[in-house]
């Protein structure tokens, strides 16, 4: 047998995995998941009896229910999902290699036209597209504001870029910035959020997501959140960035949770479908979306509102290439999905865009694991040095300028630099150690052995850095946050470059989410949030703003095509 329907066929005929031998009846492959759990167990048996392995392919960071179809296929050779960003190579059962190639929208086009023609299958009020956290956010606050809701996700997995949140979600005058003794002003955060983004954002959008932020702390933490820790990143002049205590991941436990509550008020979330059209009437009003089902195939569900919700495009080197030659042939931080087709979607029903040429690069990726490394470790006090063993850039500057010094210094990477005392700060760098992408030494100098540095060198930028911290003034790069010395030994490096990380530009919205087409006037029916849209953002965006954008616009997106699909 080749592939794992030959050899389940073999045992029992197709009906050992299908309903019937027409194949699966809904795209996230109910049925079929269910006869895997049966014989096998679920994914915690089966990673409860792999304590031994380093790592486990059975547990993972990413939320929902996990499929076993997200990684055994039937039909193709089965392939790790966790594969898209790391490469574990794990020896899986009539297993293949990660692949993915971009499958534009209007490809089968009289497939398509074919399923319009027949008339929708179904009929809802609020059709969301992207199950990543604006997405969710939306199904949340539709379902909240009395919304039937179809959430409808292209990937096998859940929670798009949103699970792989590391840092936090920035937010002003919040309870737990209170509790910490942080004095803050939401004023401050669009100071900060429009200097960021070289002023070119749109300053009512801004007005929206800083006024709004500690409200979303408080609707997130009254869902279960724990948004408790704070810290700071790049280009923020108070710690304002929310995150779990202890410093875990914020994207998988917001995702989380907002999964939990997405499901628990009754949204219909289905996998492995795609949205490749927006359906609108002669008025231009929307009437609802095509669906590519991965095994249903072409369908179309009436709505009256839909929400773009489909994040960026940072995975698509040649989208990316395009608006940012610069980028060309650059790693990506992002999930598989990230390849901007909603984008497409939306630029096919009408809609405007703006700011598609500032795509940002996260200046620290894990050459050696393929993993972003959170700006919290930065933020949390640790330093980058180059090949030297010398600083070169104030760490927590802006993303921007972070990622172009990186690339100045020889090697076009870095090295992060840190001690135990960084390291118990923050929960988060427990997996990069678990990955193995961090080296140890007992002394700087030990260390600099292990990374090819000048030991002295390193030994002496470190003790000049703790100088700074004890003056309470770095003169050298002018870092404004000094938050330890680093004396606990032992002492960590990871080695780091920038890759393609957010994409700035999307879809223009207003401060209600409703979509602008290109001549202006508004598209009925049509929403956004997320990274879908441009404008929050301007040239560069905030370490710790997205998380705080997708729970915004998404509630607001929402809140506003339920009251929209009321009325109409
Ligand atoms: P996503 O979460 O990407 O979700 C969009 C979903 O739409 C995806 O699941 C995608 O598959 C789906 N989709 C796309 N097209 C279609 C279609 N045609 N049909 C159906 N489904 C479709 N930001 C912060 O503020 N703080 C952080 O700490 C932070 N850390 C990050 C760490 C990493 C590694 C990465 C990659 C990003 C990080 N960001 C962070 C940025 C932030 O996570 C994202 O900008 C944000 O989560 C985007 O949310 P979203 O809901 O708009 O899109
Ligand atoms: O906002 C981000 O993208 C972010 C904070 C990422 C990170 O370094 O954790």
């Amino acid at each position: 047998a080749d592939v794992l329907a030959d050899f389940h066929g073999e045992m029992g005929g197709c009906d050992t995995c299908h309903v019937s031998e027409k194949g699966p009846t809904d795209d996230n492959l109910t049925h079929e998941n269910a006869q895997c759990v049966s014989c096998h167990g679920d994914l915690n048996e089966i990673a409860a009896g792999e304590k031994d392995l380093k790592i486990s392919p059975h547990k993972s960071h990413l939320i929902g229910e996990i499929a076993c179809t997200s990684c055994h296929i039937g039909h193709e050779k089965s392939v790790a999902y966790c594969d898209a960003c790391h490469s574990f190579g794990f020896d899986m059962p009539f297993g293949g290699k990660w692949e993915r190639k971009f499958v534009p929208i209007d490809v089968q086009k009289d497939a398509q036209d074919k399923a319009i023609a027949a008339g929708p299958r179904e009929t809802t009020d609020v059709v969301i597209i992207g199950s990543g956290g604006a997405g969710l956010a939306a199904a949340v606050s539709a379902r909240d504001n009395g919304a039937k809701v179809i959430l409808l996700e292209k990937e096998p997995v859940a929670g798009g870029n949103t699970k792989l949140a590391a840092g936090g979600m920035n937010a002003a005058e919040t309870k737990p910035q209170a509790a910490l003794g942080i004095k803050d002003k939401k004023e401050i955060m669009i100071e900060d959020t429009m200097k960021g983004g070289r002023n070119i954002n749109d300053p009512e959008l801004v007005k929206v997501l800083a006024n709004n932020s500690s409200d979303s702390i408080d609707w997130l933490t009254a869902m279960g959140a724990d948004m408790n820790d704070v810290g700071r990143m790049g280009g923020a002049s108070v710690n304002r960035s929310h995150r779990p205590t202890g410093g875990a991941g914020v994207g998988a436990h917001v995702a989380q949770v907002l999964w939990d509550n997405a499901v628990k008020r009754g949204t219909d979330i289905r996998l492995n479908s795609r949205v490749v059209r927006v359906l609108k009437d002669d008025s231009g009003k929307v009437t609802g979306v095509l669906v590519e089902g991965k095994y249903t195939g072409y369908y179309v569900i009436k709505a009256d509102a839909v929400v773009m919700a489909t994040g960026g495009f940072a995975r698509n080197n040649d989208r990316v290439a395009k608006y940012d030659p610069k980028l060309k042939g650059f790693a990506a931080t992002n999930h598989p999905g990230a390849t901007g087709d909603g984008l497409d979607v939306a630029m096919q029903a009408g809609a405007d865009t703006r700011d598609l040429e500032w795509v940002q690069a996260h200046p620290t990726l894990s050459p050696r694991g393929g993993v972003m490394v959170t700006e919290a470790v930065r933020g949390n006090g640790a330093i980058l040095v180059n090949r030297e063993g010398d600083r070169f850039v104030n760490e927590i500057t802006t993303r921007d300028k972070a990622s172009a010094a990186i690339l100045q210094q020889k090697g076009a990477s870095a090295f992060l630099v840190f001690d135990d005392s960084v390291r118990k700060s923050l929960k988060k760098i427990e997996n990069y150690v678990h990955l193995g992408i961090v080296d140890e030494g007992k002394t700087p100098e030990e260390l600099a052995k292990k990374i090819g540095v000048p030991g002295a060198e390193l030994a002496k930028t470190i003790a000049s850095y703790n100088g700074f911290v004890k003056s309470g003034k770095d003169t050298q790069f002018e870092r404004p946050n000094l938050p330890r010395e680093l004396g606990t030994a032992p002492y960590y490096a990871i080695e780091v470059k920038p890759a393609v990380h957010h994409s700035m530009g999307g879809v223009k919205i207003d401060t209600k989410t409703e979509v602008k087409a290109k001549d202006g006037h508004l598209i009925q029916g049509m929403y956004a949030a997320g990274e879908a849209t441009g404008g929050v953002h301007g040239a560069n965006r905030l370490g710790g703003n997205a998380i705080s954008d997708i729970v915004t616009f998404g509630r607001i997106a929402g809140a506003e095509a339920a009251k929209y699909a009321k009325e109409h």
